[in-house]
């Protein structure tokens, strides 16, 4: 895949261009749908499949008030799309003057005299320009003018059609620990990035478990509790057991997001490391003592390694 950081670097645009445009965060089940009928689209016309994407999140330009905590970074959003098969990835750098572009200017400038639309795929709730002005029935007005085909996709449900997807309801399903819902609306485990931290040393000296402590770079990490789990460290894929929280049995209140890796006796300090969550076990709690705290990850371990056969 072809990545594009700078409207700069556009300079001729591409041959038959089909595109898709939005944040994308999550690269959920839908968006994957978007980009699924922008290849085909693609295909038909001997044409080039192209995602339009905004770095950073226009909400960090937009509102300062509240941020989301953002379910993909850019490092794994690239990752993802690239995965999807687009042929080419537009990342547009998200400025308040980019935000100020009046809708006929974002799409007869950028679309089709840098990019070459020939045709574009969008959900029905679209919406582009200056203060979101532009929604579809003004792309298809523009469609028909600059000669590019608007192709107006559907929204996906979950599998049990009880939701639509979207990012917001992925952020929800991660803050309250169901991670296994998670999965479903973005067709693969949830997962954080992060770095191993020194922790307290307590974890193996004390209980006989040692964990990694996490460093999170990713913004959306799930509820407290004990999650069963990958882990990708040291180029390798390795199962394990997570806990999130404050560890209330020991009397710190420090939040730290650590893993235990089953059958692992290495010092990975330092190391990157990505965490996949593949389903809750239990919430945190107060043990009366550190044997009955041992004794109950002893079981979570069991229960993980039944999750993960
Ligand atoms: N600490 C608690 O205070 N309560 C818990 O319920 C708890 N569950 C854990 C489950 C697992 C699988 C692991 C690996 C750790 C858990 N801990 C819990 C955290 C434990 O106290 C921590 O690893 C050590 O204190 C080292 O930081
Ligand atoms: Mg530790």
């Amino acid at each position: 895949m072809n990545v594009i950081e700078s409207i700069n670097n556009l300079t001729t645009p591409f041959n038959n261009a089909v595109i898709t445009i939005g944040n994308f965060d999550g690269v959920h089940i839908g968006h994957q749908a978007l980009f699924h009928e922008v290849i085909e689209k693609a295909d038909a016309i001997n044409g080039t499949s192209i995602a339009v994407t905004f770095e950073p999140h226009p909400s960090r330009v937009l509102n300062k008030k509240y941020q989301l905590p953002l379910i993909t970074l850019y490092e794994q959003k690239v990752e993802l799309i690239e995965k999807s098969g687009i042929d080419v990835l537009i990342c547009i750098p998200f400025t308040k003057k980019f935000a100020s572009f009046p809708a006929q200017l974002f799409v007869e400038d950028l679309l089709v005299k840098h990019i070459g639309t020939k045709a574009i795929v969008v959900g029905n709730d679209y919406r582009f320009g200056k203060n979101r002005e532009g929604d579809t029935d003004l792309l298809k007005k523009f469609g028909d003018r600059f000669n590019f085909e608007v192709i107006i996709s559907n929204w996906k449900q979950m599998p049990d059609r009880s939701e639509r997807i979207s990012s917001t309801l992925i952020r929800e399903l991660v803050l309250a620990g169901d991670v296994a819902k998670a999965q479903k609306s973005i067709g693969r485990y949830y997962q954080i990035r992060g770095q191993v931290v020194s922790g307290r040393n307590r974890g193996g000296r004390l209980l006989g478990f040692p964990t990694a402590n996490i460093n999170l770079t990713d913004e959306l990490c799930p509820k407290a509790g004990v999650y069963a789990v990958t882990v990708e460290c040291i180029n390798k894929t390795f199962n394990g057991v997570a806990n999130i929280g404050y560890s209330p049995t020991f009397d710190d209140n420090i939040f730290t997001v650590e893993v235990h890796i089953l059958n692992f006796n290495k010092i990975i300090n330092n190391q990157r490391i990505r965490v996949n969550f593949i389903q809750r076990i239990r919430d945190e709690k107060k043990f009366s003592n550190i044997k009955t705290l041992s004794s109950q990850i002893e079981k979570d371990i069991k229960t993980a390694e039944a999750i993960l056969k």
